[in-house]
């Protein structure tokens, strides 16, 4: 009676080196987060907006690939904003890399922490890595009304 405990452990190791290849096999975009920063980036005179320096890759093979970028900031109050930036990716290759610089126009509001977010999703998939950075504008301003500005390079 005492060695059931024993027969179970081997097939619990088996269950979980099996989910967790599952998993990498289930997502083909991933968006990883090279810095984060506030700046005025609109010209207004104004150190209130956020820019998300972004490395987008995606891996699976597909002439042509519709991604979703989702992008977002947590400010230190808890109040969220998110962004999706819909790319079209022509590729002929498995392996597609780029730069992806992101403007989210006023929304450094508040004086504290910030948590910049952003994740990346192929048409038809449901499972990615979601990334995330913390970082720490100084002061609170006036918002104004948030916006976003995205180019790759
Ligand atoms: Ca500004």
């Amino acid at each position: 009676m005492k060695m059931k405990p024993y027969l179970i452990l081997p097939i619990f190791v088996l269950a979980i080196f099996a989910s967790v290849n599952q998993a990498s096999a289930n997502y083909s975009v991933y968006v990883s987060i090279n810095d984060a920063y506030y700046a005025d980036l609109d010209g207004d005179l104004i150190a209130d907006d956020i820019k998300l320096d972004l490395t987008l890759e995606i891996y699976n093979y597909n002439f042509y690939t519709s991604v979703e970028v989702y992008v977002g900031v947590t400010l230190p109050s808890g109040t969220e904003y998110w962004f999706v930036i819909t790319l079209d990716v022509y590729k002929s290759t498995t392996y597609y890399g780029t730069g992806l610089d992101v403007n989210l126009y006023d929304t450094a509001t508040e004086a504290g922490w910030y948590t910049a977010n952003a994740v990346g999703f192929a048409s038809g998939e449901s499972y990615s890595v979601m990334e995330s950075l913390s970082f720490d504008p100084p002061g609170g301003y006036l918002p104004g009304n948030p916006s976003i500005s995205a180019t790759t390079y």
